[in-house]
Parts: structure tokens; sequence; C-alpha cells
């Protein structure tokens, strides 16, 4: 029998390495198709029949095994974040922290840890679209060598609300109306927003859900939020208050909101596409981990509550420092056995790294272990191979569906004598996990803190910082998912929110639903107990001391690359090959991808008879799955793209979705057939004519700066 584990890449963690793990490799190998119970199987295509003609026998064991196998494939998807997306990578800590932390892996630099991350959306089910408007989930396994530690975080910083005990009715009202599930992946309904009309603590978060970081141009480019603030604890037992960031090394970037909604139906799995695709071609995504420190002696510093997880903590307050550097190099094997048996936690946390009271977290700590006990089937779902530490697990844990384990020995209790005491506990100088020991003294109460009755301050500052198309798209995104909402009530709730928030914002989308701005004098809140004092809930109106952020505005991004940008270019027979090929290589060279899109597939002859593959043609290729447009010079292929529309089309809607398009000197005839024109002063991003080597070098530059969205202003086109 072959040995599986010497083929298995290095980076598979050594306990994961199991037998069963690799059946591709089993085939590929040249074994014998078997059952489950490893007999060798002759007919795999035909059951045992009582003659020729006659039914199917009970007897067929062949027949009900692999039957019975297929029946019980599935088994229940995610309540939330059904939809995702992994890879397998490493993390690379760059500085040693063991003035804040003893966790291991934060302490050697240099040092790499296994991980497993999966990105997901979150209202949506397992089969739903990439691009639907929501906040997608950022979820890191690192195996460590002091075990696992679980960074469950997001690609937007705060949560709708405050205490976990309202996540269920969130979750409901966001989800596809029970009644008739509609409308899928999509929180432009009404329950949903009933719901955020009520709870004003939600504006915050209301504000990112409907800016362009809902939208990401790819899994590759968002950011990542651990969102609670955490701890970190050394080896004096002191503690620092943190909140962790991915910060892309490719920068933050999104789609056009009619960008995203053409994507769900041309390509409904773009950004899982996208990142397989990156990850296979050898372009490894990477982020940075940064950490904001805050002292513990700092705690009460801040107008806002740290345990408040509405809140971010400006990084203008508190700058991010970079520790290290995740790169994922991998895709998985079996999207069943990895992506979608993983199991997350935020309580999977290692020596030197402890949780808050921040009160979503603590639901948190208990909702993880909980619903994988009936989506995978048992208490033994650390077991399944992609679950497993790194290092041995050793303890009195037995049995349970589906264990895996077989324990020998008859010692399953401590302390004993009979097992010689075995497994030991371990001290804190063993590396024993030992909580961090905060001191509380306090009355039982179901109430919610008065620090946090702050509910606008940061929504404000959020809506402040944005840039003026930002904010469009914030004031369009708002009337497009208020516009689906039918009870009128629910608008004008929603609109008096706003108007919390500011004025401006309030007063236009009122104006695209046809409604009247009525400002509260007390913001509405209907999120207190039956005999609770409406005083003792009633928001506070205040200012944030930091007016505008930086970070928050995705206009102040990393734009120093084109690496792995997607670029069409549009030709047809008898293109020019100069201006095709120097663009390609001159692209290429610069780490995009340039693809050539026609009126046909297979090849094309250019102009000097240079043979052309096709990669897409006009009928499986659309302007939306690319960043960027090119049109290469040569009078029959322009001649042919003139009189094609898809190729007009393409270009429109390229030019629509602000995206850099460039033509050649001689392709410039187009342009009059285009909603571009030909005007004088042309538009930013759109790159005319000249020698094919500039006008390479003025693409590639516009093509870093990912769009052009200014243009919406003033060109409303069509396309
Ligand atoms: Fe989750 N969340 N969540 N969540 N969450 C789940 O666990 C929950 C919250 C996040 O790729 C579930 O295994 C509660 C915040 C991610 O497998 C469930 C509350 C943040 C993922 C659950 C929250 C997250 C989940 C569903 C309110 C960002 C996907 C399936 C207190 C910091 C992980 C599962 C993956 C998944 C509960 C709020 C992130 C039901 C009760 C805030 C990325 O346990």
């Amino acid at each position: 029998m072959p040995t599986q584990e010497s083929k298995l890449p290095d980076n598979v963690p050594v306990n994961r390495k199991t037998e069963n793990l690799e059946p591709d490799m089993e085939i590929a190998t040249g074994e014998f198709m078997t059952t489950d119970q490893g007999v060798r199987i002759n007919n795999d295509s035909d059951s045992l029949k009582a003659g020729d003609r006659g039914p199917t026998l009970m007897e067929d064991f062949i027949f009900r095994e692999k039957m019975t196998h297929f029946d019980h494939e599935r088994i229940p998807e995610r309540i939330v974040h059904a939809r995702g997306s992994a890879a397998h990578g490493v993390f690379q800590l760059y500085t040693p922290l063991p003035q804040l932390t003893k966790a291991g892996f934060l302490n050697k630099a240099g040092q790499e840890t296994p991980v497993f991350v999966r990105f997901s959306t979150v209202a949506g089910s397992r089969g739903s679209t990439d691009l639907a408007r929501d906040v997608r989930g950022f979820a890191v396994k690192f195996y460590t060598d002091e075990g696992n530690f679980d960074l469950v975080g997001n690609n937007m910083p705060v949560f709708f609300i405050q205490d976990a005990i309202k996540f269920p009715d969130l979750v409901h009202a966001v989800k596809p109306e029970p009644h008739n599930e509609i409308p899928q992946a999509a929180s432009a309904h009404d329950t949903f927003w009933d719901f955020i009309s009520l709870m004003p603590e939600s504006a915050h978060m209301i504000m990112w859900l409907m800016s362009d970081r809902a939208i990401p141009r790819s899994l590759r480019m968002m950011e990542g939020f651990g969102v609670h603030t955490f701890r970190l604890v050394n080896d004096k037992d002191e503690s620092h208050f943190v909140k962790f960031h991915w910060k892309p090394l490719l920068g933050v970037h999104s789609v056009a909101w009619d960008e995203a909604q053409v994507i769900s139906g041309k390509d409904p799995d773009f950004h899982r596409r996208d990142l397989w695709e990156a990850i296979d071609k050898g372009i490894f995504p990477e982020w940075e981990l940064g950490i904001q420190v805050i002292p513990e002696a700092d705690e009460h510093k801040f107008e806002f509550d740290l345990l408040d997880p509405t809140k971010i903590i400006p990084e203008e307050l508190v700058p991010v420092q970079r520790i290290g550097k995740m790169t994922l190099n991998r895709n998985p094997d079996n999207f069943f056995a990895e992506t979608e048996q993983v199991a997350f936690h935020v309580g999977n946390v290692v020596p030197g790294i402890d949780f808050t009271n921040d009160p979503l977290m603590q639901g948190r700590l208990f909702s993880y272990t909980d619903t994988q006990l009936i989506r995978l089937g048992g208490p033994n779902f650390h077991e399944i191979p992609i679950n497993r530490s790194i290092v041995p697990v050793h303890n009195h844990q037995r049995d349970g569906f589906m264990r895996q384990q077989i324990n020998k020995g008859r010692v399953s209790y401590h302390p004993n004598s009979l097992g010689s005491g075995c497994p030991f506990l371990a001290g804190k100088m063993q590396g024993g996990f030992t909580s961090f020991t905060e001191k509380i003294d306090a009355q039982k109460i179901r109430m919610r803190s008065k620090s946090f009755r702050d509910h606008f301050s940061q929504a404000t500052l959020f809506f402040n910082s944005q840039s003026e198309p930002e904010k469009q798209h914030l004031i369009d995104a708002l009337s497009f998912e208020l516009g689906k909402v039918e009870t009128k009530e629910i608008r004008e709730r929603m609109v008096s929110i706003l108007s919390m928030i500011d004025d401006g914002l309030a007063a236009k989308v009122a104006l695209n639903l046809g409604l009247k701005v009525q400002k509260p004098e007390t913001p509405i809140n209907k999120n207190i107990p039956a005999d609770g004092n409406p005083d003792d809930y009633e928001p506070v109106i205040m200012k944030s001391s930091v007016e505008k952020s930086a970070p928050l505005s995705m206009v102040n991004t990393v734009k120093d690359s084109i690496e792995s940008r997607k670029i069409a270019i549009l030709v047809a027979q008898g293109v020019d090959e100069n201006s095709l090929i120097e663009m390609q290589d001159a692209l290429t060279e610069a780490g995009a991808v340039a693809e050539i899109v026609a009126p046909k597939l297979g090849t094309l002859s250019a102009e000097k008879d240079t043979i052309v593959p096709v990669k897409h043609s006009f009928l499986t290729a659309s302007s939306v799955m690319f960043d960027a447009v090119y049109v290469p010079g040569g009078i029959n292929s322009i001649g042919t793209l003139m009189k094609t529309p898809e190729a007009i089309y393409f270009i429109n809607q390229a030019y629509k979705h602000c995206k850099p398009v460039a033509f050649d000197e001689s392709a410039k005839e187009i342009l009059a057939k285009t909603n571009i024109g030909e005007k004088d002063d042309i538009d930013d991003g759109i790159i005319v004519g000249g020698d094919v080597k500039s006008l390479a070098t003025s693409f590639i530059e516009a093509i870093k700066q990912h769009r052009f969205w200014e243009r919406e202003a003033f060109h409303k086109n069509p396309a």
C-alpha cells in the first residue's frame, strides 16, 4: 500500500495527514475501487438484478452502500456565513511581542504558523451569489504549537448589535422572510429594515453595510477585523487590550453596485473563482496583521466603551502596529472536507490571548461550539482533519458520535493512579492556560451599560470620512434598499434614524424615497425591557472627537500595483499585433492578467498573420469580470468591433463602472460609437493614442487607481 503522507504538501500539519485524506491521489496511484468495507468492486455501472430485465435485489450491498452514502451527503449549512471560500496559508511574525503576550507564535521573529482562512457572506445560502451586499466573514485558524487560535472576524470593524442575545433576532430579520423565503442573500426587504429601524445601536454598522465595503472587488482586497476588544497577556500576567486588524497588501477595493448585480448573474462564483485562480497562478494573497494596543490603565480614557462592539478605535487615537504577514498559498483539496467542515470558534485561544467582557463576544463564546454539535453531528468535530491541532491532544474526553481516536487502557478520569496520573496538568511555566484574573465585583443585572448609549457619533464619523463618490454610493445604496421596503412606516423610521447621523444624508435619501425627513426629538429605541425606564435607554447624542479618519475611506488605500488585475483586450480578425503584443507584455510584466476577448472562440489571425489564441468570446465574458479594457489597433479588427454591439456594450459598461479604458491610436475611431464619444477633454482614466509604450505606462498608472468614481457625477451614462 503506497503511503500517501509523502505526497501531501509540506504545510499540512502532521497529524492531519491521515490515510483517508486524498481520494484523488488514491485514484491517481492506480488503486482498485472498493466498497467502504474494502471489498474490490467489479461492476460499478449495473445494480444486481433478478434476470436480464428484472427488479433490483435487496442483497445488492454495493448499490445500497453507494446510494445510502449519497443520500446522506449533505449536512446542515451554517445558519449564518453559509456561503464560503477558503484557503491554506502561513502566518509569519515580524516582531516578537514578549512585553504584550506570552503566546508562542507571537514571540519568535520569522516564526511561521500554518493557517486556514475561510471568507464568507453572512445572509445567503450556501449556493447564493458572492456579490450580495453583505458583511464578509474573515475567519482565520492559526495552527500554533500551543494549540489552535481562531480569529473569527469580519471585513467590517463593528457589529449591528451590542448584546449577543439579539443575534437570533438580527439573523431572523435579515434572512429571507419566513413565509415565502424571499429575498435570497439580500438585506433589501421589510423585516431587516423593520428591525434595524427600531435598533439605533445598529446605525454605525449600517453605514458600513451601505458603503462599498459590502461589495468587495475581491476577497483578496478586503480588510479584516477581530471586531471585539481582546486581551493580550504576558508572562507576568499583565494584560493589554487589543484590537486585531488584517491589512491587505493589494489595498481595499470594491466594485460598483450596478456591477455587483450584473456579476451575480454573469458569474455568481466571482469571488470564489478569483481567490482560487490567484492562488492557482501563484499570485498569493497577503495581509499584514495589525494590532491596536491599549494599556489596562487606559481602559476608560476613551469617549466610547472599549467593550462596545459598535465602536472602532480611530487609528488617529491608537495607531495600528503591523506585526506579521499572512500569505495564502494553497487551495483546499476538497471543498466539503475542508471549507465546509472547518469549525471556527472565538473561544479557541492559546495562552497569552484572552477575552474581554464585551457582551457580544461573551455570547459568541457559547454559540460556536453549540452550533457545531448539530452541524457536524456531535462532540467529536475537533477530530475532523481540518479542525485538528498540530499538537497532540490528550484528555479524558471519550466516545460520542463519530469518535475517531481509539483510546487505550481503562483510565478516563483524573485524578488517577492506575494511569500514573496521566495526562499531567501543565503549570504556567509548562504552557498551561490560565485565565486573566480580572477583578469582578458586581451585582447580577440584566441591563445595558450606560456607556453603550452613544449610537450615532461614529456613524457620523464614518460618513464624514468618506469621499464625495463614496458618500453618493452610500446614499444610493440606502435609497435602493429602503426603496425595496414595502412598508412606508419602516422607510420613514429609517429616514429619522439617518437624520441623527447626517442631515444631508437623510434629506437625499428621503428625496429618493418621496418622503419628508422627520427628525425625532428623541431617537427611536424599541430595544428596551418591558418595565424598563425609557430614560435609562435613551441614546446619548454626542460628537466624536475625531472628525474624520483617513483609513475609513477606500480612497486612501494602497494604490501602487496592478498585480493580479484582470484586463480585457478586445480584438477581432486583423488586429495589429504590435499594439496587441507590446501592451500585453507590459501588462503581464506589471503582474496583471491580460486576456483576449473576441467575437468568437478559437484563434484569429492578426494583421501580419500572427495567430492569436482567444480566451473569451463576447458571449462568455462580460466587462464586469475585468478591471480594465484595452482596444488595440488594426483597421479590420476595429471595423469588426464597431459593427459588434456586444463589443460596444462591453466598452460602455466598463466606462459606466468607472474603469480605466485604453485605446490604441488607430483604434480611436471606435470612440464615436461608444458613450465616451470623441471629446477634447477626455475623462480621467480614459487613455487614447500615443506610442504603445507610453500608452501602456499611462494605462498601468490608471489601473493602479482602480476606479475613477468621479466620472459618475458628471456622466450618468446608460450602458
Ligand atoms: Fe458569528 N457565528 N456570531 N460573528 N461568525 C457563526 O458559527 C454568532 C459575529 C463570524 O467561516 C456561527 O460555525 C453570534 C461577529 C464568522 O465558519 C454561529 C454572534 C463576528 C463566521 C455564530 C455572532 C462574527 C461566523 C454560524 C453575536 C465578527 C463564519 C456557523 C454575538 C467578529 C465562520 C458557525 C466560518 C459564524 C454565532 C456575531 C464572525 C451561529 C451568536 C460580531 C466569520 O455560531
